[in-house]
């Protein structure tokens, strides 16, 4: 291969300048590196020592494309210049650092994750807040007009995919669409693609996957919806996350804590997802010496009996979090009402007037007996007389909540009975309404 003849060359000068990723390499890890070889063809790539599981299979395939070197190739080197992609991190990047040594190189540090936290002493850090490290890598080859081969475009829109969601979560940009859709011209496959970020591909991961689903229990945790797994296993089985997560896109709880005692070394293993800003993932396994993000995170417990841990930890849960978002939290209040005993002529005008489409029905003891619509009012008019009362045409018995529910059940109302608004009662009285603009902002404050 052309680039590695001419790594070689620079081996023969003495001068080696260097890339790589975190430790256990992920997609975004890889799609990242095969940017970098075509963005700086005089850097050698070296590999991590493990490779996450979700990446696997896509190294195991591709393994040639990047040319990688051993850490331990390292040893006897001069390093130049080093590129370091996707992480800011020293202790994620250790693992290079050992067989680093009696050279004092230059360290560039190219990551798409937040820069506070950078601990790598002296390096000059960049990167865009986008979705996924491949993608700022990618942009910064489509500015240099570079040409990818089919392989290499797939490779690096894996990367993409994995590191948003496919393009679906929180942090994804503008611009990680636009190299997306540089990669599909580059001839990257979708259906490749597609396989990579597969990752369920064990029997032994679906093996687990049935032995949590058949263990798990829902826990109400301040109105949070907590899906809860304690499993033993006789040793660590390779990529649980995925198991996890592919349960979490199945039963769509809040969060998901899944907790296995490995008998062989004694450890605990504690996986979460959430899908709350409200339920902090890595504030909560910060507690427990782990971290991660705020919706993906993860433990190791050490010396302590899975059991025991596993219901002292739902304890501190039930301290820790804050109470889930209630009706109370996001309702209208000052609403807009009509009386039973109004004209439909007079309950539209004041319908019109509010700029509403429905509107709570009062009885004289002011309390909540129906809901009318525009729509109940047009079937009135259509039987000829708007001095009929509202009363005779209204919704009864008025679909409403309760200032305690919370945004799940008010969820399940808004499409159960294809109401547009809930009226929120306490002894019959109105406190408010939640109206489906209400969801859909909490919603989107949410990330959903
Ligand atoms: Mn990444």
């Amino acid at each position: 291969m052309g680039a590695c003849n001419k790594g070689s060359l620079k081996y023969r000068l003495g001068v080696m300048n260097i890339a790589f990723g975190h430790t256990n390499m992920d997609l975004d890890c890889l799609g990242s590196l095969i940017l970098i070889k075509k963005l700086y063809p005089d850097y050698r790539l070296v590999r991590s020592k493990l490779i996450h599981p979700a990446a696997q299979n896509l190294y195991t395939l591709y393994n040639g494309y990047f040319d990688f070197l051993n850490p331990k190739e390292l040893e006897r080197e001069h390093i130049k210049n080093i590129i370091i992609v996707d992480t800011c991190m020293a202790d994620r990047v250790s693992e290079y650092f050992t067989y680093i040594r009696g050279s004092s190189p230059r360290i560039r540090i190219i990551d798409h994750h937040p820069p506070e936290h950078c601990d790598i002493l002296g390096a000059q850090i960049e990167g865009g807040r986008m979705g996924a490290n491949t993608s700022y890598l990618g942009k910064l080859a489509m500015q240099r007009g570079l040409r990818l081969a089919p392989e290499e475009a797939t490779i690096a829109l894996t990367g993409i995919y994995a590191d948003t969601g496919r393009l679906i979560y929180e942090n994804v940009c503008k611009g990680d669409f636009e190299v997306a859709a540089w990669l599909i011209d580059m001839g990257a496959s979708l259906k490749l693609v597609r396989a990579f970020l597969e990752t369920i591909n064990e029997d032994s991961q679906i093996e687990v996957l049935n032995r949590l689903l058949r263990v798990q229990m829902t826990r109400n945790i301040q109105g949070h919806v907590i899906l809860a797994a304690h499993l033993e296993l006789e040793e660590n089985v390779p990529g649980l996350a995925a198991v996890v997560e592919k349960i979490m896109e199945l039963e769509n709880p809040d969060a998901y804590f899944a907790m296995f005692s490995i008998t062989k070394t004694k450890t605990v293993l504690l996986i979460a997802r959430s899908r709350k800003p409200k339920i902090d993932l890595h504030h909560i396994m910060q507690e427990y010496g782990g971290g991660g993000h705020q919706a993906a995170a993860s433990a190791k417990i050490t010396g302590r009996e899975g059991s025991v841990f596993y219901e002292e930890f739902f304890t501190r849960l039930e301290q820790i979090l804050r109470p889930a978002t209630r009706a109370a939290d996001i309702m209208s209040r000052g609403v807009s009402v009509v009386q039973e005993t109004m004209s439909l002529l007079e309950a539209s005008r004041i319908m019109e007037q509010a700029d509403v489409s429905g509107v709570p029905v009062l009885n004289d003891r002011q309390e909540v007996t129906g809901f009318i619509s525009l729509r109940d009012i047009m079937k009135g008019r259509r039987t000829g007389s708007m001095e009929l009362t509202v009363r005779a045409y209204m919704t009864r018995p008025v679909i409403s909540a309760a200032s305690t529910v919370t945004m799940r059940e008010i969820e399940r109302i808004l499409f159960k009975h294809h109401v547009g608004q809930i009226p929120i009662v306490e002894n019959q009285k109105l406190l408010g309404i939640v109206t489906r603009r209400d969801y859909l902002e909490y919603k989107k404050k949410q990330g959903i």
